[in-house]
């Protein structure tokens, strides 16, 4: 297995991270430890440009507080004192306490609970073998992209669009909700192409000026959750003005005339009040749009974490069927790409393993769950003992008041494996040691863009880490947990879900380093129609027929708007609560990695709120006041950073702090909700209304 190993020279890999821009990496190795990380600039899509805080992942792979040994705690719950056991008596445990709450409460209050601290295929989702093969409760994961890949759907029913390296040959970028500079930096690296080659403008929507914005040739500040709105007058203005394609639109629209009345009241002025933008900047950008036709909208997920967001998705979605951009190498709209992978994942799950019938229990609403809330319960069992790989939700997940109570409770049973101790781990009952990706075989896919690549072991792990696909395995006989995945290395498994997708084998990857699996110029552009029987994009969307999974159990929410509008159910400011918070990421952290590493918390400094110098006076809060921010949740500690670079009324708070970085010990995510969003799930994380007062 280890032939490839070798102590010095250059590996190939994948960035493991969460993030869009899945870089193709190569990565210094001297005396079998990680050096100074590139972006490959043989992969066309990363050309040769990562980000700072993987250029420097050595920081990270050989941090001094890497977990290396199993660990058991020997004081209270969350106090952090623990003792080193061997994996044998760690792996018992868990399986013995599995077994307890199985016996008890049936293998559904066994709830195994991951998410994408790896986005390695076989890392990331082989728990979920382990969970099907025993029948315990499902994961329902929400948390990131449900309102954006359903509300992108809604129109063009697939997950997929123009090929993204095509940004460079756009007039017009649009980046739409997101933050690249931040965020997936190999937007930039096309758009500033395109600038540079083409003489194209980049237009961003935010609603603060972020560090994308402040590169913008056309920069649009607009109110947290009203893109909707904003979207809306762009396409009014684009029938009115005759910028709508209306060829376009007869041939592949769904009901074109319907649209054009419905928006005939949505006017500028209509949204300007709702945005905040003034109606002369909605009608100069909207004839920028209708007058290029290689306007390509790169849609990120920022804007579709509000209660509105799967609409606003669809909404913005729109404008390239109006305007008809789809039709145009450089234009239309692009999300992510994940319809065109289709990966056999059966090996990886367990998907063959016969009746998967277990409840499935949402991600975001792990705090209701584990206080015991019927309707989050699905009606069933407790939760009694969980198995967490991959993610923090300590930290990263909404309502942390709850959230916090319910690990602390005595009849949970929780195992945590990490590379870290971070705040999850140190609420756990036992705590593994995880390897980090050059240490393990995987296999990777782009979600803002189109390869497929191998990362193979590189380094062989410090201490007794051990990969999550190599802790499942061992697991799975002490549960009586059956799979031919389950006796597969993570290699085999590569190979086997390569060979069984008709792409290859892992030694043809390895020798590759990437494939590009980029779809043809006619379908990603949907010239061949989009992917509904009828072949049109669909203006007028039929909710219960996008194909992406919902939620097991539907809540009650206002009645969806039928046509793209500005749906009025985001967390308005009250008299009680005036001002709108986003918690929009920061640029040195990715969630909560990299909290870990000192050059990322030196540049970050320490947990701010932005707020509007005139809203700060208002309250007589000076720069680098500290500030008491409640919102109907919860309340956290921030200091004041003025800035200007906001609308009246809202703030911001670059994240995610860990929560002790914070005074009072309180994270960002104690003012956000974890209600789903309508009508496939998922966290309004941006969407919180909130009151200030200055401390002391
Ligand atoms: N540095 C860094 N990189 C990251 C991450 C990180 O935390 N830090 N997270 C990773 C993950 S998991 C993901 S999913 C991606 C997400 O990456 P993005 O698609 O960029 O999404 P967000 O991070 O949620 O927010 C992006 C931007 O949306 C803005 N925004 C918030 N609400 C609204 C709104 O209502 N309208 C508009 N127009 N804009 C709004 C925010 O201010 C922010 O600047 O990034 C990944 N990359
Ligand atoms: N307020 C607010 N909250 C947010 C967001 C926001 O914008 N604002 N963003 C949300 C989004 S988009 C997301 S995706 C979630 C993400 O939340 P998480 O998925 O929890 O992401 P991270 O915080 O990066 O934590 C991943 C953890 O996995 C661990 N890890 C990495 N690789 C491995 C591995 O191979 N094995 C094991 N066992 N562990 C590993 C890392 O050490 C890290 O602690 O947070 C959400 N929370
Ligand atoms: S930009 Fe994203 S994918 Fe690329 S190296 Fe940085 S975190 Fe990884
Ligand atoms: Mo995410």
């Amino acid at each position: 297995m280890n032939q490839h190993i070798s102590p010095t020279g250059t590996g190939y890999s994948a960035c493991p991270h969460d993030c869009p821009s899945t870089c193709a990496l190569e990565i210094d190795i001297s005396g079998g430890r990680i050096g100074r990380v590139r972006g490959s600039s043989g992969n066309s899509y990363t050309a040769g440009v990562i980000c700072a805080k993987v250029a420097r992942y050595g920081e990270r792979a050989n941090h001094p507080d890497r977990l290396t040994q199993p660990l058991r705690r020997i004081g209270p719950k969350g106090e952090g004192a623990f003792a080193p056991i061997s994996w044998d008596e760690a792996l018992d445990e868990i399986a013995e306490r599995f077994k307890a709450a199985e016996s008890r409460h049936g293998a559904e209050s066994v709830w195994p609970y991951y998410y994408a601290g790896t986005m390695g295929l076989v890392m990331r989702d082989g728990i979920n073998r382990l969970t099907h093969a025993k029948g315990y409760s499902r994961f329902f994961s929400s948390i990131c992209v449900n309102p954006a890949w359903g509300g992108f759907m809604a129109g063009t029913g697939k997950l997929a669009g123009p090929d993204p390296r095509e940004i460079g040959k756009a007039d017009l970028v649009v980046i739409w909700g997101t933050n690249p500079v931040a965020t997936q930096v190999n937007v930039m690296t096309h758009a500033i192409r395109a600038r540079k080659e083409r003489g194209a403008k980049i237009a961003v929507i935010d609603v603060y000026r972020s560090p994308t914005m402040e590169l913008a040739d056309i920069p649009v500040l607009i109110r947290p959750g009203t893109d909707g709105a904003l979207a809306c007058a762009i396409m009014h203005v684009l029938f009115r003005d005759d910028l709508a394609d209306r060829a376009y639109l007869a041939r592949y629209a769904d009901d074109p005339a319907g649209l054009e009345a419905h928006l005939a009241t949505r006017t500028p002025e209509w949204a300007a009040a709702i945005t905040g933008l003034p109606a002369n900047e909605i009608e100069a950008f909207a004839h920028a749009i209708g007058r290029t036709p290689r306007t390509f909208i790169r849609a990120g997920y920022g804007f579709t974490r509000s209660r509105n967001g799967a609409v606003n998705m669809h909404a913005v979605s729109s404008i390239a069927t109006v305007a008809g951009l789809w039709q145009h190498e450089g234009g239309g709209a692009f999300h992510t790409n994940g319809a065109i992978f289709r990966w056999n994942k059966q090996m990886i799950e367990g998907l063959d393993i016969p009746g998967i019938a277990a409840r499935r229990l949402d991600q975001s609403r792990i705090g209701d769950i584990l206080a015991g809330d019927a309707d989050a319960l699905l009606g069933g069992p407790p939760v009694s003992a969980m198995l967490i790989q991959s993610t923090n939700p300590v930290s990263v997940a909404s309502d942390q008041d709850r959230v916090r109570a319910g690990f602390a409770r005595e009849d949970l049973f929780v195992a945590v494996h990490e590379q870290f101790m971070t705040e999850t781990a140190r609420m756990a009952d036992i705590v593994l040691p995880a390897t980090m990706f050059t240490e393990h075989d995987d296999l990777y896919q782009g979600g803002g863009n189109q390869y497929v690549i191998l990362g193979p072991k590189l380094v062989e792990p410090p201490g007794e880490c051990r990969s999550n696909h190599d802790v499942v395995c061992a697991l799975a006989p002490r549960v009586g947990a059956e799979h031919a995945g389950f006796h597969k290395s993570s290699r085999e498994i590569v190979d086997w879900t390569l060979q069984a997708t008709g792409r290859g084998t892992v030694d043809e990857l390895e020798a590759a380093r990437f494939l590009d699996v980029q779809p043809d110029f006619e379908t990603a552009h949907y010239l061949k129609g989009f992917n509904w029987p009828d072949g049109r994009f669909h203006l007028k969307p039929d909710w219960a027929s996008v194909p992406f999974s919902r939620p097991d159990k539907a809540w009650a929410h206002a009645p969806m708007p039928e046509w793209p509008d500005h749906w009025d159910v985001i967390e308005e400011a009250t008299a009680e609560f005036p001002f709108r918070l986003v918690t929009s990421p920061a640029r040195s952290f990715l969630n909560s990695s990299f909290t870990e590493t000192p050059s990322s918390t030196k540049r970050e400094k320490r947990p701010e709120l932005m707020i509007h110098p005139e809203d700060a006076a208002a309250l007589g809060i000076a720069d680098g006041d500290l500030l008491r921010v409640e919102s109907p949740r919860g309340a956290v500690l921030l200091h004041a950073r003025l800035f200007d670079g906001v609308r009246r009324g809202v703030v911001v708070a670059e994240s995610i702090w860990p929560n002790r970085a914070h005074e009072g010990g309180r994270g960002i995510n104690s003012l956000t909700g974890a209600d789903p969003v309508a009508p496939f799930g998922g966290a309004a994380l941006h969407d919180n209304r909130v009151r200030i007062t200055r401390q002391g």
